[in-house]
């Protein structure tokens, strides 16, 4: 047993069904993200630059996409031997049945915890884009003496009821927390992201694990129980650029927080603050182009493109046929774009081929998208039956 101050668990397994068509064959953490990344890239990158060596990663969902990519996680320099490093640890490696929430999943992990036997134990989720230094928040945990710390931003009042909202006292104490509210009077969220002392959370795993009503879910069941039990909660405000991206909403939306101009924007510090990724293409995202006819846009060196382009993201291996217009757009890996096709607002799922005069044309509050392979024709003249079969294979979300 090894003694260590704080290790993370990476909350990966979630279905992601409000990023489908993504998630039909991957987990919602491994989606390609920013032209060059796969969205876990970021938590993992956080620990490896925030100094915390042993992370856990719990994986269930199409786990095989994520243990792929996660490997013995060299790119992160978390291949470390059995004592330090990243472990996949799927029901399956665990032996033991499906996770059935997030507590729960971390409940069915307590030996692997109890092997590093950690002071403080970091929880995070695999659906976030940020760049944060964890021991900022480790060091408020410890300062307030705190069972818990819970990173907090304010979110748009709209957005609310997709977040786990609080109240805190003027010494950020957590008074009041709410799972996805319907009503709220705050607009403090949780982020997700929170520290633990390790004895009380293992103390409350297990009382949550024994009470058959609970959904052994954080937000819904540990969180409102430990408040209720007057835990020591505290909130940490974290300032900086920060996005779940678990709707294709917020995805294509992070995806253009990075073309600059926005209210929000999403600057990636390479020097300062590296984001790790697997990628053979790494370092090949270009954001000034020789052409004229490409603007605010982001594309991997390894494309090809001939048409006109403006605030659109290109992962590796795309291609643009002449004569094709792309704006507020995101091209997944090795997309086929043939001439003359217009697309707007829209996310094109890796490996999908648009044939020449295709339109796919969405709107800001309702993106269009294209799944992962699909084979988009364009056919002048359709019958309605065959008008039904086109739209299969795409709609607007
Ligand atoms: P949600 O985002 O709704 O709310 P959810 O998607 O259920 O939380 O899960 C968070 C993370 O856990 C995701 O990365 C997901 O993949 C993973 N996960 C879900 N079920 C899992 C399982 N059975 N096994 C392993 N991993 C699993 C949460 C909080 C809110 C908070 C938001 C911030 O509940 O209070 O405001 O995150 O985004
Ligand atoms: P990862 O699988 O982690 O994204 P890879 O380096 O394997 O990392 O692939 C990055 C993307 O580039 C993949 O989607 C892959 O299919 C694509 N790709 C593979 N070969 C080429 C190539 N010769 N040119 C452009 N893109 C490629």
């Amino acid at each position: 047993m090894t003694n260590k101050e704080c290790i993370a668990m990476l909350l990966a397994g979630g279905e992601g069904r409000r990023l489908s068509p993504f998630t039909k064959k991957l987990a919602k953490p491994a989606i390609p993200f920013g032209g060059q990344y796969r969205i876990i890239d970021f938590p993992l990158s956080n620990c490896a630059n925030s100094g915390i060596q042993t992370v856990g990663v719990l994986t269930q969902y199409e786990s095989e996409s994520l243990h792929r990519h996660i490997g013995s996680g060299e790119p992160w320099g978390l291949d470390g031997d059995k004592q330090e490093g990243v472990s996949l640890l799927s029901p399956l490696t665990v032996g033991t049945n499906c996770y059935t929430g997030t507590a729960d999943a971390i409940y069915k992990n307590i030996n692997y915890i109890d092997e590093h036997n950690p002071e403080h134990v970091l929880i995070l989720s695999g659906d976030h884009i940020y760049s944060m230094d964890y021991r900022s928040i480790l060091e408020a945990h410890k300062q307030h003496g705190a069972d818990a710390t819970l990173s907090v931003m304010e979110v748009p009042w709209a957005d609310t009821h997709r977040f786990g909202i609080m109240n805190t006292d003027e010494t950020m104490r957590i008074t009041e927390f709410t799972e996805k509210p319907t009503q709220t009077k705050s607009n403090l969220a949780s982020m997700g992201i929170y520290i633990f002392r390790w004895s009380y959370l293992r103390e409350q795993l297990i009382e949550d694990s024994q009470n058959p009503r609970s959904s052994h879910d954080f937000g819904k069941d540990l969180i409102p129980r430990m408040l209720h039990l007057n835990g020591k909660l505290f909130a940490y405000p974290f300032k900086g650029y920060w996005r779940d991206v678990g709707t294709v909403k917020s995805l294509w939306e992070a995806h253009m927080d990075l073309l600059g101009g926005q209210a929000k924007e999403l600057n990636l510090q390479p020097k300062v603050w590296p984001m790790y990724s697997r990628s053979q293409y790494a370092e090949g995202l270009y954001s000034e182009f020789p052409q004229k006819n490409i603007v605010q846009s982001l594309a991997h060196r390894s494309c090809e493109i001939q048409g006109t382009l403006s605030r659109t993201v290109l992962f590796a291996g795309v291609r643009v046929g002449a004569e094709s217009q792309i704006h507020d757009s995101v091209l997944m890996p090795n997309v086929s774009v043939g001439r003359d096709v217009r697309i707007s607002h829209a996310i094109i799922g890796e490996g999908a081929i648009l044939e020449d005069g295709v339109v796919i044309e969405g709107h800001e509050d309702e993106i269009a998208v294209v799944a992962p392979n699909a084979l988009v024709v364009r056919r002048p003249y359709m019958n309605s039956a065959e008008a039904e079969d086109a739209n299969s294979l795409y709609a607007p979300y």
